[in-house]
């Protein structure tokens, strides 16, 4: 009913948005509509989330990458993807895994000495301050091989990889804690703690599941090894987890599928796992106190050292009372805390009801030691009845929650049932259904599971994409899709196919919170913050040899490699240290040798470092892979690697003089001439930027630093062309002149940036008449031949209404009807001049007029043109 009704009214709000759109734009929105389908809905469901050019986004998504490793980032609502996060898995447009400071990071993900270039990521999580997100780091775990990434949000760069040292597998993390203090990562696969052989029929007695507790430190942003440690667990096959908050702060939370304990055998003729590990009708709830376990952990008696890492048997944790376990119903999957903590809301994958357990009842529960008996490994069992809230019934396979901004407001995923349900944890009432598309893991919520979620949408992250999209062969992406929760039912705006691996977990965070810089302080490692070994300041640069180690100091700025070539000996190992000099916002420049299978990706300010051995010999160029300038191309080098064991021919020395020396002469003449006409327009730019004080305005005070980063290199260049000149050498002096000139151009660039944003800023305010004027000024294509301030293809339009007699009048007309106007003496008098007649561009009426409310806003600004 409600659905109906709200399907209703929205087609009725939606008619009358399509009739005032449609009068502006004459019909024009009709005819979009009918060309491709779409009905009145889609048309708001497009504008809920479109991003016009330069929009930004209310949230960020952080999704899990699955199996390729990495981390997708992007926006909601428009559901464009912003970047990929390198994590586990070598990444080549960040240099991740090609250069020798990320290898380091990614390096320290190597298991008992293997390299693993590949992770099952699942479960990202943001840093928490009082449970609410703080926007400073990203977590997430490597299932198959278990391990937790740390990438920090100021650059979106993995910092540290830490392996855990008990687990074989590990997948219920990443999960912060309320202040960050942990990290909670859970095993899945029981094994045995250490590194030995123990035959499949001792799994009771020597396999083991757990818990780790990764100590965090939220300042420097990265994992505690020696500080962290590990609650040894029964083999049940602990699963998702999560962190207790408010009043449950200082627990944790851990589902398990296998109290079983079944370990398979179909080879044997044993009925397989799936059938063994799913015939209990319960399974256990883990409940741990990890505040007073960290406690424990500090004391070496309380804990046992396998593989270095510091383990809490059960059997301690149970004497100290900081380990429970509550049924739960049959092979569950998510557990999510309430953002107060009260509740606790478990879904069994095979049952169709969600569980509630209240905080308050188990916490009496344990405290009055009322339990209904203990596990085969002496583990308290409390009863569930007196645990829970209550159970709901919601549909089939149950698997995750997130919370909204509603009290009370949950959301469930239904994976066999392919919807999203929303219901109350309070008054365990269904309120809403929506079908997705198809098989549904994790959802997300914005901000949802922190103590403060914002509500208006969920994205549901599907597993299938059957019919969804064009089919690119049997490998399809995945589908994730955005829901409006914001009305009283939902409503599924957009899909979004991911092709990077299966994500399952995503979290959201408010776009505002995150603050990443721009530049590095020049010479940053990026992966350390520190210094770089090998940072070189301009001027610095040089090639170091050290028997048969030859180390590069170089640099690179628009848009040259300094050195520009490099010889070594075959089998020389080469280390190159380059910085990027640039200060300039987005001026990244990458590099590579070619045929030695290494690059960087060298961020403005940032000291990177590739190494390798030379042992091919031939010439191989080096280059910029970032098209960062029109001389881009001209970005490169050669590195030359020459055999010292072979005799070279060397070939005959051709001789050729193409220029006589009056011709450099007048070369030279004509080169220093347009430097300093190139000069004069920077000068006046210079004047207009101070006389209208720019340092007033953060943002054309960058632009302007920017500028003069340029221009402050021009004097040494000229000091090298004049000594050139006076060493008679003229061509080497036409080249110096020709970098001046290249400066100048690039200063000139950003110079005029730095004017127009000023003009902006400074100039009086346009009315709404004005502006949409200039909109078609520059759509309608009078731009291409008027330039304001400036006489162009046309004239300068500047005072263009004191020029005539009933001036507003005579532009109307001349805009609306030009070819009548050919005659008039003014009129034709600029024909001749300009050898061009105004066109008709087809402005309506109102276009004509706001064009002029354009040119009065251009007059009373003249001064600034
Ligand atoms: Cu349900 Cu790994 Cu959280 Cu997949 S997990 S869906
Ligand atoms: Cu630097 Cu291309």
């Amino acid at each position: 009913m409600d659905k109906h009704f709200n399907k209703l009214s929205s087609l009725i709000l939606g008619t009358s948005l399509i009739a005032t759109v449609a009068s502006a734009g004459d019909g024009e929105l009709q005819k979009v509509m009918k060309a491709r389908g779409l009905t009145e809905n889609d048309v708001i469901r497009a504008a809920k989330t479109y991003n016009p050019t330069g929009g930004r986004d209310e949230f960020i998504v952080f999704s899990s990458g699955g199996q390729s490793g990495q981390v997708i980032v992007y926006g909601v609502p428009s559901m464009r993807i912003l970047k990929y996060i390198a994590v586990f898995t070598p990444e080549p447009w960040q240099g991740y895994g090609f250069d020798e400071d990320s290898l380091a990071v990614l390096r320290q993900g190597n298991i008992r000495g293997r390299e693993i270039n590949w992770g099952d990521t699942h479960h990202p999580a943001l840093s928490e301050k009082d449970g609410k997100y703080d926007g400073k780091w990203l977590a997430i775990n490597d299932k198959a091989n278990p391990r937790i990434a740390i990438i920090d949000l100021e650059d979106f760069e993995t910092k540290q990889i830490v392996v855990n040292p008990v687990f074989k597998s590990a997948h219920g993390g990443a999960f912060y804690t309320q202040n960050s203090e942990y990290i909670i990562e859970a095993a899945q696969y029981a094994a045995p703690f250490d590194n030995d052989y123990h035959p499949i029929e001792e799994y009771k007695e020597t396999y083991r599941g757990g818990v780790t507790m990764w100590k965090f430190d939220n300042k420097k942003g990265r994992i505690q090894e020696k500080e962290s440690f590990t609650i040894e667990m029964p083999p049940y096959m602990q699963d998702l987890s999560d962190a207790g908050k408010g009043v449950s702060d200082g627990w944790g939370f851990t589902n398990s599928f296998n109290t079983e304990m079944y370990t398979g055998g179909i080879e044997v003729g044993m009925p397989p796992n799936e059938a063994g590990m799913s015939r209990n009708d319960t399974d256990f709830l883990h409940i741990y106190d990890w505040k007073t376990l960290a406690k424990l952990a500090e004391d070496k008696k309380n804990v046992k050292i396998v593989n270095g890492h510091k383990i809490i048997p059960m059997d301690v944790a149970v004497k100290h009372n900081a380990l429970f376990l509550i049924p739960e119903p049959k092979s569950p999957h998510g557990v999510d805390v309430s953002p107060d903590g009260e509740y606790i809301t478990v879904c069994g994958k095979l049952d169709t009801h969600a569980s509630v357990f209240k905080w308050s009842k188990i916490k009496e529960l344990i405290k009055n030691k009322k339990y209904a008996g203990k596990d085969p490994y002496g583990i308290p069992i409390l009863d569930m009845k007196s645990s829970l809230h209550g159970q709901v019934e919601l549909g089939l396979g149950p698997l995750h929650n997130q919370y909204s901004n509603v009290d009370g407001e949950i959301y469930t995923s239904l994976y066999v049932d392919s919807q999203i349900v929303k219901w109350n944890y309070k008054t365990l009432k269904v309120l809403d259904k929506e079908n997705v598309h198809y098989n549904v893991g994790h959802l997300c919520g914005m901000e949802g599971k922190s103590a403060d979620p914002q509500g208006k949408y969920i994205i549901s992250l599907n597993k299938l994409a059957i019919d969804r999209f064009q089919n690119v062969g049997p490998l399809h992406p995945q589908n994730h899709q955005l829901i409006d929760i914001s009305g009283k039912t939902m409503d599924l705006l957009v899909d979004m196919p991911l092709p990077l691996g299966e994500p399952h977990q995503a979290v959201a965070i408010r776009a505002e919170k995150l603050h990443p810089h721009v530049r590095y302080p020049m010479g940053t490692n990026s992966k350390t913050g520190e210094q770089h070994i090998g940072k070189t300041l301009a001027g610095q640069e040089k090639i170091v040899r050290k028997g048969n180690q030859v180390t590069v100091y170089g640099t690179m700025v628009r848009s040259h490699i300094n050195p520009e070539r490099i010889t070594v000996n075959k089998g020389d190992v080469v280390t190159m240290h380059l910085t990027n000099l640039e200060r300039a916002q987005d001026e990244t420049h990458g590099f590579t040798v070619d045929h030695y299978n290494v690059h960087m990706s060298l961020e403005p300010g940032e000291t990177s470092t590739i190494k390798f051995t030379a042992d091919i010999e031939g010439v191989f160029p080096y280059y910029c892979t970032e098209f960062c300038s029109a001389l881009h191309l001209e970005m490169m080098g050669y590195l030359m690697v020459k055999d010292p064991n072979k005799k070279y021919v060397s070939a005959q020395k051709l001789k050729m003089q193409t220029m006589t020396q009056a011709e450099l002469k007048a070369e030279y003449d004509k080169t220093v001439a347009v430097n300093a006409a190139t000069d004069a327009v920077i000068q006046s730019v210079v004047a207009f930027l101070k006389e209208n004080k720019f340092g007033d305005h953060k943002v054309v005070a960058a632009l302007v630093t920017d500028a003069f980063d340029q221009y402050g290199q021009i004097p040494a260049q000229k000091k090298l062309a004049d000594e050139a000149v006076k060493a008679g050498d003229l061509e080497k002096a036409i080249l110096f002149e020709n970098m001046i000139w290249q400066l100048m151009v690039k200063t000139a660039d950003v110079g005029i940036r730095a004017k127009d944003a000023l003009v902006r800023l400074i100039a009086t305010k346009q009315s709404p008449a004005a502006s949409s004027g200039e909109r078609a000024f520059n759509e309608g294509g009078c731009s291409g031949c008027h330039v304001i301030g400036k006489v162009s293809s046309g004239p300068d339009l500047t005072g263009a209404l004191q020029r005539h007699e009933n001036a507003e009048k005579w532009v109307r007309n001349f805009i609306m009807e030009p070819e009548k106007m050919y005659d008039d003496p003014y009129v034709k008098s600029m024909i001749d001049y300009f050898n061009l007649k105004m066109p008709n561009q087809h402005m309506s009426e109102k276009e004509t007029k706001d064009i002029i409310e354009y040119l009065k806003w251009i007059d009373e600004n003249a001064n600034l043109f």
